[in-house]
């Protein structure tokens, strides 16, 4: 029976995933962690939630012990913008996180699931379409810290038989919990402010492309990989997927058919448009389709209608 314990629960990914979780295990069996911040009602009244400080390895021992944790998810992580402010916090934090759940799990026996991102990629990356194998030479520390990490799941699979398995996320969109501290924000942003004061301050220039995915997708794709047959995995700890590739400017005019009145203009933040500049526009997830079935059901026009039906039945 599957025990299952998710990091970073509060976040962006997590409080939709421990959610979506509950629907498919018995909700006892699906242990919601934060660190710092408060959870929803609705992640604490449906089932266990507890603040654990994934730095440190001894409180993780205690709850895989307690709740007898086969699966984490480990979802805690500081983002790229927010790393370029702090690296070596950037560093501290998403490192010795990980290799505390990968203790965790060469010791008990439990599968992994680790985020990585389109950050792993760098300015001598191909742009278009980038190949699942590639260059890899980012230039940001939260980059740095994703390719290690990649790095890090493989050896511990190799070594000592750790089931760890990852994808390379995009930008993510959602209207549950927003995101904090990423380059990719401002396409989650924009429907907060387009809905509640019908004008947007972008810090990314027009024509910036990079490759998106909205939040249903990406939860669906996590859980579908952890269930995939481990045979058919070769790149178990970064597969490559995307849904969409788009730009501000198309932003911009696709919301604006849903609100007219919506205007944006540009206040380019020097960090965030070089950590864009040195990822790719787009990603080729051919072989997550062809080893464990990866399908996103959003695309970009079902993406932006089913944000603003959404989030304006919770902005209002
Ligand atoms: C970020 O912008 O830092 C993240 C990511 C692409 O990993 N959303």
């Amino acid at each position: 029976m599957k025990k299952i314990l998710i990091t970073g629960a509060t976040g962006q990914i997590g409080s939709e995933l421990t959610l979506y979780l509950r629907e498919i295990y018995r909700n006892e069996d699906v242990i919601a962690a934060g660190h710092k911040r408060e959870p929803s009602e609705e992640l604490k009244n449906s089932g266990p939630f507890i603040f654990l400080d994934t730095m440190k390895y001894s409180e993780i021992d205690e709850v895989v012990k307690k709740f007898n944790i086969n699966t984490i998810y480990h979802l805690s992580a500081i983002l790229s913008a927010k790393g370029e402010e702090n690296p070596l916090d950037a560093w501290r934090v998403n490192m010795d996180s990980l290799i505390n759940i990968l203790e965790i799990a060469k010791n008990y026996k439990c599968q992994v699931f680790y985020p990585s991102s389109i950050a792993v990629f760098g300015p001598t990356t191909p742009k278009e379409n980038t190949p699942q194998e590639v260059v890899l030479r980012p230039t940001t520390m939260y980059g740095i810290t994703k390719l290690t990490g990649e790095l890090l799941c493989e050896y511990y699979f190799n070594k000592f038989g750790v089931d760890a398995r990852g994808v390379r996320y995009p930008g993510l969109i959602s209207y549950v919990t927003p995101p904090g501290g990423g380059t990719t924000d401002y396409a989650v942003e924009i429907f907060y402010e387009a809905i509640k004061y019908k004008k947007y301050k972008c810090f990314l220039k027009e024509d910036t492309y990079l490759p998106m995915m909205y939040m249903p997708d990406a939860i669906k794709a996590a859980h579908n990989l952890m269930e995939a047959d481990s045979d058919k995995l070769i790149h178990r700890a970064s597969y490559n997927i995307q849904s969409m590739s788009f730009c501000p400017k198309d932003l911009y005019l696709e919301i604006k058919k849903y609100i007219p009145e919506f205007e944006m203009n540009y206040e380019i933040d020097k960090v965030k448009q070089s950590i864009a500049n040195s990822w790719p526009k787009s990603v080729d997830s051919s072989c997550a389709e062809r080893e464990w079935g990866f399908k996103p059901k959003y695309n970009f026009n079902d993406m932006v209608k089913d944000m603003i039906e959404k989030l304006s039945k919770k902005l209002i």
